[in-house]
């Protein structure tokens, strides 16, 4: 519902066609998530746009250095994931980080994990409140990643859904709860 409300909105639109419209090659497979938060965008944005401390709501992550940079566009960090996945570590670049349109692009470029050539791009959208100051935040969420030789891309799309599904949730929570005080 609230979805469709900003589809129809021309600047989600147009940003929707820009930045969740991913082309994919035959071995590569992606898709975009979709959260509402009930938390103004800068506050979203203040979490979000930290490249330096995905921790702060990816409850996969251990722990994350930067290895370079100092978390602007350029920057790469050594993630660290919890146990229990397939996987260990992480090494990510930020390649995009715009505080006006608020858009974050990352690509995922080492790592002990299965998936390779990963690239995510992140976009908030405003819920007007009236000028109340209670505005609701929609994030949009969409990557393309290749698909690992013996793996279907069903599997691979619903790992990588699973996860972001749950950083999305975990980001809601989190500033949901900051909003309140
Ligand atoms: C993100 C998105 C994803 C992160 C995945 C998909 C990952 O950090 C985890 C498990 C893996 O197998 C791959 O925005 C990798 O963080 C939790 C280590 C990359």
């Amino acid at each position: 519902m609230l979805y469709k409300e900003l589809q129809g909105h021309p600047r989600t639109k147009a940003m929707t066609v820009q930045y969740h419209t991913p082309k994919l090659s035959s071995n590569q497979c992606g898709s975009t998530l979709v959260q509402t938060i009930d938390a103004p965008l800068p506050l979203v944005w203040s979490i979000l746009r930290r490249f330096d401390n995905p921790q702060a709501y990816k409850q996969f992550v251990k722990s994350c250095r930067l290895s370079a940079g100092n978390g602007g566009v350029g920057s790469i960090r050594e993630v660290v994931v919890v146990s229990g996945l397939p996987a260990a570590t992480s090494t990510e670049r930020l390649d995009e980080l715009d505080d006006e349109c608020h858009v974050m692009m990352i690509s995922i470029i080492g790592g002990d994990h299965r998936l390779v050539n990963y690239r995510s791009t992140t976009t908030l959208h405003e819920i007007s409140d009236g000028g109340n100051g209670s505005g609701k935040t929609v994030v949009l969420e969409s990557y393309v990643v290749d698909v690992p030789a013996g793996n279907s891309k069903e599997d691979t799309c619903c790992f990588a859904d699973m996860i972001i599904a749950c950083n999305l949730r975990s980001l809601a929570r989190l500033t949901e709860k900051m909003a309140k005080f």
